[in-house]
């Protein structure tokens, strides 16, 4: 019996299976050695044996054959041009950014010229979307407006404020100037032929979420923070502002926005406001009115206890 179980069929595959695998590992060892004097990784040497042998091939059949997933910005395009495909004709896709917070965002769509590369490769109907507070610290934001709206791809805003890692604050709150300045790039492009299409096309939202302020009154300070920010950018000089920014003369610029900047507007505003037959202090207004305490009264204040609440 035992003789016989020694020289049976399987025990001689099994026999023969190991030889196999012991000359395989001594070839793939061979390999190793002429694959390392190549200089060049084995993933490498995998993907360009698939396409030595396969042909050209797009990135995503490479990815198929080699066993892996598809690169991250493909597979994003692959969704969106889905989507990019059901929009009408007036309908637009406006690609969003941040470099920050989710990873799973980050990662994606780190910043504005990632997004815009994602929208060439769509096609016309994909622009940017500028959200103010998902840039790094001292960002020039201003500056990227600008090349958005020359290169036609500036789709619309989220506007907020931040302030270190806080994105979402009250719009104008933190950098009135900042603010001024981005509202000036809009200003003047909606003058320029060349840019006023895309300008006028511009999609103003407010993205900013609070714990601390009362929510309506806070989002009036930010329309009114922007209103009075777009009214001192149509107040600048243009003619004197290229003049200097052609002369060279950078603190010259810098005093024509100033001038504007440090213009008193809320008179014009409010004097604006009465001729639409609005109230010209719309937060004083809304104070005044006790629509945040009426509303307070009629939900009930302690089924979700908050700071606002609180106060
Ligand atoms: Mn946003």
């Amino acid at each position: 019996m035992t003789a016989s179980r020694r020289t049976s069929p399987t025990r001689e595959v099994e026999a023969v299976a190991d030889r196999l695998h012991s000359a395989a590992l001594h070839l793939l060892r061979r390999l190793r050695t002429e694959d390392d004097a190549l200089g060049i990784s084995p993933p490498r040497l995998s993907a360009l044996s698939v396409v030595v042998f396969a042909g050209p091939l797009g990135i995503g059949a490479l990815a198929t054959a080699e066993g892996v997933a598809a690169p991250t910005m493909t597979r994003l395009v692959d969704g969106l041009e889905e989507l990019y495909a059901l929009l009408r004709d007036d309908m637009r896709l406006l690609v969003e950014y941040k470099f920050f917070e989710p990873a799973f965002y980050s990662t994606d769509l780190p910043d504005w010229g990632t997004a815009l590369l994602v929208c060439r490769r769509l096609g016309p109907k994909a622009q940017v979307l500028v959200d103010t507070g998902h840039h790094t610290q001292g960002t020039n934001i201003e500056q990227l407006v600008a090349i958005l709206l020359e290169e036609g791809a500036l789709g619309g805003f989220h506007f907020n404020n931040r302030k270190y890692a806080d994105d979402d604050l009250i719009v104008g709150s933190i950098a009135p100037f900042e603010l001024f300045l981005i509202l000036n790039e809009i200003a003047d492009a909606r003058r320029d032929p060349a840019t006023a299409q895309t300008a006028e096309r511009v999609a103003l939202m407010i993205d900013q979420s609070h714990n601390v302020e009362g929510k309506i009154e806070a989002m009036i300070e930010s329309v009114v923070n922007i209103q009075t920010a777009y009214a001192k950018a149509l107040l600048v000089d243009r003619v004197l502002l290229r003049e200097a920014r052609e002369a060279g003369d950078v603190l010259g610029a810098h005093r024509v926005l100033k001038d504007a900047f440090e213009t008193d507007v809320r008179p014009l505003l409010a004097h604006l406001r009465r001729q639409l037959g609005l109230e010209p202090d719309p937060i004083e207004a809304f104070r005044a009115a006790g629509h945040a305490e009426r509303l307070a009264d009629e939900r009930g204040t302690t089924s979700a206890p908050s700071a606002y609440e609180a106060l």
